[in-house]
């Protein structure tokens, strides 16, 4: 309370120095909130820290900086997943302001105190799933792998656990921990299926730690059936095109109805669409709890 009021009566610059000691409340009482917010984006050089080129989340970060007119002069840095986590983790060991482009489920929330910025104008889309395709053809082909892809379904906290343990041990060894721990879905999933011998099954996937949980989950569950299964990361766009011109047979990796929006209405007459294998997925604009803005809509343009 004491550092409360001396904030407010110094003004601007030590209120900037109290937020970023984790004094999230002076800012904005001391009405310079304006000044505040304008600080940051010289602070962060008017750049969002973003991801992949090839990923859904950057098409739609791309999309929020046109949408927003007080993203003006912004820019958005595209690298890579391992890049941002990086950057994100060495900005808060030093409390420091950061913007990331992030998504959920992620270790990053288990790891660090972050909260998503309000998106007013849903350009990240509100509640995102994770769907599951497959060929056209494939039911009929090999009907003991589509009966299983189309029952696996599971909860963003299953997804969470094996991502995690995948900080630890291989996302093999991950994957199939979390089975061993889940007969009860896996006896759920494939009651009644026919096993077979060695028959082959390409799965393609994105490269993404949430989608190599999946994958690799289900990759050990047809293997347990006794299919022969490759499991290729690739581009989101490959990925469908892939499922489209059947060179794979199915993916469990597609985000939607935003995310990978674009390319599922390119190729939907040619994949059949099993539904969603995960409900509660989130993408968007993620910054420190410790920050002082709320919305996307605080940032202030460039001038
Ligand atoms: N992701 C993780 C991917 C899909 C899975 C949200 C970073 C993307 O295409 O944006």
């Amino acid at each position: 309370m004491k550092l409360k009021s001396i904030g407010i009566t110094l003004g601007l610059s030590f209120a900037v120095l109290l937020t970023g000691c984790g004094n999230e409340e002076d800012a904005q009482d001391n009405g310079n909130a304006d000044e505040d917010t304008a600080n940051l984006g010289e602070e962060l050089n008017y750049t969002i820290t973003g991801i992949e080129p090839g990923a859904g989340t950057t098409e739609l970060a791309r999309n929020t900086l046109e949408e927003y007119e007080n993203l003006e002069g912004w820019e958005l840095q595209e690298g890579s997943t391992a890049g941002m986590l990086t950057t994100l983790g060495e900005a808060i060991d030093n409390e420091e302001p950061i913007i990331v482009t992030g998504w959920t489920p992620h270790w990053m929330f288990a790891s660090y105190d972050l909260k998503y910025l309000e998106d007013p104008k849903e350009t990240f889309g509100g509640a995102e799933n994770i769907n599951t395709i497959a060929r056209l053809g494939l039911e009929e082909d090999m009907p003991s792998a589509y009966k299983i892809l189309d029952r696996f379904q599971w909860e963003p906290e299953d997804m969470e656990e094996v991502m995690l343990n995948a900080q630890d041990v291989s996302f093999e060894e991950a994957a199939q921990n979390w089975l061993e721990d889940n007969q009860d879905k896996v006896d759920e999933w494939t009651e009644g299926v026919e096993k077979v011998d060695g028959k082959q099954i390409e799965l393609v996937s994105t490269p993404w730690d949430t989608e190599r949980s999946s994958g690799t989950v289900m990759k050990i569950l047809l293997e347990q059936q006794g299919f022969d299964v490759t499991l290729t990361p690739v581009d989101p766009a490959i990925m469908f095109q892939a499922v489209a011109n059947a060179e794979a047979d199915a993916s469990l990796a597609p985000w939607l109805p935003i995310t990978h929006g674009s390319f599922y209405e390119k190729h939907k007459d040619n994949i059949i669409d099993l539904g969603e294998n995960l409900t509660g997925a989130k993408i968007g604009m993620v910054v420190p709890e410790y920050m002082d803005i709320d919305s996307i809509e605080d940032l202030q343009p460039k001038e």
